[in-house]
């Protein structure tokens, strides 16, 4: 129990943390009466019922439905923070947070009232907490290019408030390649490249993000210990992890959030950081992914170190990062 409190204590960066999935069925339940919006749930012990996972795709098919609950300005800025008190509380001093402006717009929405609101949490959770926040806008790998190219038009003159591009939902059957031009025209905007690999795709999915994305930080990315080769390459560029345990556990990625490479990639000199993804609906929040792998015996120095490599693989300036420890 001091141990556990000692680790959420850690100066800790969150860098893979969807906002979305940060919507508690509370919140969703209360903000679907507010905004007239219906879902087919009896009450919220029904929509409760509904949080057991076999795979990636039936985890997104019930958090793309909550995601309709999401209406107005205010609902964005309620969201970030009531995410931000929850960070505050696990020691995170940094938050780089995914959005997935294709979905909220295929819902009518416009990307400014989802950016404006997400904006106004920060920066009222930078007052409140003192955390810095940053947003990576997320493509969806599913829906087709096109929607991604469009994304781009209309995000152009926002880049300014957006810090990167990333790339999430469902992974197989939709590598990387299919977005080289989408990625090259986020870094002409200065954007920080990351993308989702290697959660339910291949070790090759990780190469290939890499090799035709030109990404600095590969999500997930559990897969890549399959492959000796790799590994090796990730740990002499650098590039760092964003692992999520319970993620992959309630995902059935593995059978136990013990049988994650996460010692034999430190071991091979990848800089691993630990990640809540969707804690609404995965078990836990950044400090209980933390508590989780220090039961499976990696020690409180071993996850000391691994908090110090989330505030070293963040984007933040080197002033920031002055801070943050
Ligand atoms: C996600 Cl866990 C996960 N994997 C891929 N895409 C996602 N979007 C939100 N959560
Ligand atoms: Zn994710």
């Amino acid at each position: 129990p001091t141990d556990e409190q000692a680790l959420r204590e850690l100066p800790k960066a969150e860098l893979h943390l969807h906002i979305e999935g940060t919507l508690e069925p509370e919140l969703a339940m209360k903000l679907a009466e507010r905004n007239n919006v219906s879902l087919p749930f009896a009450d919220l012990d029904d929509l409760k019922a509904h949080y057991e996972f076999e795979n990636l795709q039936s985890f997104l098919d019930l958090y793309y439905q909550l995601m309709s609950v999401l209406r107005t300005r205010q609902d964005f800025t309620d969201l970030m923070l009531a995410y931000l008190a929850r960070a505050n509380a696990d020691g995170v001093r940094r938050a780089e947070i995914f959005f997935d402006p294709q979905v909220h717009m295929s819902n009518g929405l416009d990307f400014d009232l989802v950016l404006d609101g997400l904006l106004e949490g920060l920066r009222i959770g930078h007052e409140r907490f003192g955390i810095d926040g940053g947003l990576i806008m997320s493509i969806i790998r599913d829906m087709p290019v096109d929607s991604a190219e469009a994304l781009l038009d209309t995000a152009t003159s926002r880049a300014d408030d957006l810090l990167g591009i990333g790339l999430d939902s469902a992974e197989v059957g939709y590598p990387p390649e299919l977005f080289g031009h989408v990625y090259e025209r986020a870094a002409r905007l200065g954007l920080h490249l990351v993308a989702h690999a290697g959660e339910e795709g291949p070790a090759d999915y990780v190469r290939r993000a890499l090799d035709f994305l030109h990404v600095e930080r590969i999500d997930h990315g559990v897969h890549a210990a399959a492959d000796n080769d790799l590994v090796a390459r990730i740990a002499r560029d650098g590039i760092a992890l964003t692992v999520c345990p319970l993620s992959s556990h309630r995902l059935q990625v593995v059978r136990d959030v013990a049988d994650l490479p996460v010692r034999q990639l430190l071991d091979a000199g990848v800089k691993v950081t630990l990640n809540s993804d969707d804690p609404a609906y995965f078990g836990g929040y950044i400090g209980d992914n933390y508590i989780a792998m220090a039961r499976t015996g990696m020690s409180l120095d071993e996850l000391a170190t691994i908090a110090e490599y989330s505030l070293e693989a963040s984007f933040a300036t080197p002033e920031q990062k002055a801070i943050y420890a």
